[in-house]
């Protein structure tokens, strides 16, 4: 009797919570209505079996009880015993194979859409790696150039192959920002260069895995103006928390203008191979403005960013702002005045010592003398004020919120992207205190 009642309270609640519930998804953005409707079908489904069984379940429960009365007048029953049964049988089986083709029918024509991309699609690709985002668009040639993972370097992070006269024109987006033209159909191309990620944006009902050594691919039509959240869909590592995004969805004109301001890859090849640009009278020379340059892009590349912020925020690891020339505290009470020769040896040898309030996590990534004298270089101009004056723009915006200056661009994408303070859509702010280190202090 109890089990019947259980089983009829059961049902009452989640029916109840399924049509009361405040969690709905997040309003629909894009053309893919289909993906809600395939969502919809299997959910009546679904929903009308879990109802159906388990009513009859504690309908049969509570009829045929032990203790229910007979005709008899006495107490107490017997079940029949019924090994076979070849109308219910072929009942149970009809109806099943009926209910599960309407559950995975529906889902095989939309994915056959899913990947079939419009002729006249435009093209963006997403690299993924951990725990960042970057992009590529065709030039005025509409062609990606052909890329490969030995091309990759710091000034050519996404590997696109420097030979290829396609791929010259090609606009580079190294943040984790890219918009997108309203109501035109994009075909994504998705690489990652490590692990698998998974590119996924909720109103756009949208996403795909990201599988090294291949290239992935759907489309979807933005149709929703505004700014829309990038998650990556697979646990990928201890930074995945942090690995976030932007789509900001503009009209033609809008994007034609953000897409023009763009570095193509010729011109981000041309700039790293420059010489360094004559030193600032009475600052720290030019020389080392463009060691500092050099290191900002080292930290996006080699993922250093991913964990290190520069706003103050501590992310996976302790944040590199003011680190120059304090004093640390490991986790075994020591310490140590951070210098040079700290941070090369906490770069070169990660596990060597731990720093107080963080886990053993970060990875030996190998590194040349002479990007780790560019890393040190960096991290030294987010210190102490101490050669402050050639720092880049990032230590104009270092202070700031990192979702406040999302205007500073490339230089407050680091900061952003590792601090986790993304506005998004539905306003969910992450407090920086949501970081793993607050849980272990
Ligand atoms: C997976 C996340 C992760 C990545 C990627 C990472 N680090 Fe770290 N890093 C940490 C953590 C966690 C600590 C603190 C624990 C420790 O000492 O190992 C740390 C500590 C450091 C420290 C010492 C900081 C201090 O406060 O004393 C330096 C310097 C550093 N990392 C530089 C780098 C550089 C340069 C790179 C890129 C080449 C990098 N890290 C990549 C997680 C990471
Ligand atoms: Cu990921």
């Amino acid at each position: 009797m109890a089990m019947a009642i259980a089983l009829v309270v059961i049902v009452v609640a989640s029916v109840l919570f399924h049509f009361l519930s405040p969690w709905w998804a997040t309003p629909l953005a894009s053309n893919w209505k289909q993906m809600d409707d395939t969502l919809t079908i299997t959910l009546v489904i679904t929903g009308v079996f879990f109802i159906v069984i388990n009513l009859f379940i504690g309908y049969i429960a509570w009829r045929f009880r032990h203790g229910a009365p007979r005709q008899n007048g006495q107490n107490g029953h017997r079940a029949g015993y019924h090994p076979e049964n070849r109308k219910l049988e072929i009942w149970l089986t009809v109806g099943t194979a009926f209910g599960v083709m309407a559950l995975l029918a529906p889902g095989l024509f939309v994915y056959a859409d899913y990947v079939r991309p419009p002729r006249d699609a435009m093209v963006m690709e997403v690299i993924g790696q951990q725990w960042q985002w970057a992009f590529r668009f065709p030039g005025k040639s509409g062609q990606l150039g052909t890329s490969d993972p030995r091309f990759i370097s710091g000034t050519n992070p996404l590997g696109l192959n420097p030979d290829d006269p396609r791929g010259q024109d090609n606009v580079v987006i190294s943040g984790p920002e890219v918009h997108l033209p309203l109501n035109r159909p994009v075909k994504v191309l998705l690489r990652s260069r490590d692990v698998l990620h998974d590119f996924y944006v909720p109103p756009f009902r949208a996403r795909m895995n990201m599988v090294p050594g291949m290239v992935t691919s759907f489309w979807f039509t933005p149709t929703q103006a505004g700014r829309f959240e990038i998650l990556c869909a697979q646990l990928c590592g201890v930074g995945h928390y942090n690995m976030r995004g932007m789509v900001v969805v503009e009209d033609q004109a809008a994007f034609d203008a953000w897409l023009a301001k763009q570095p193509t890859f010729a011109m981000t090849l041309a700039k790293a191979a420059a010489p360094p640009p004559p030193a600032p009278a009475g600052a720290a020379g030019g020389a080392n403005a463009a060691l500092i340059e050099t290191g900002r892009a080292l930290a996006q590349s080699k993922g250093c960013a991913g964990c290190h912020s520069i706003d103050g925020n501590p992310g996976v690891g302790p944040t590199w702002k003011g680190l120059f020339g304090r004093t640390e505290t490991f986790a075994d009470g020591s310490s140590a005045p951070v210098d040079d020769a700290f941070l090369k040896e906490e770069i070169t040898d990660p596990q060597a010592r731990l720093v107080k309030g963080f886990g053993p996590v970060m990875p030996k990534i190998p590194l040349t003398d002479d990007e780790i004298g560019a890393l040190t270089a960096y991290i030294r101009a987010q210190g102490s004020g101490e050669g402050a004056g050639a720092a880049p723009p990032e230590s104009a915006s270092a202070g700031a919120p990192a979702g406040a200056t999302a205007a500073a661009e490339t230089s407050s994408q680091a900061a952003s992207a590792a601090s986790g303070t993304y506005t998004t859509s539905n306003a969910a702010v992450v407090p920086p205190s949501a970081s793993p280190r607050a849980a272990t202090k």
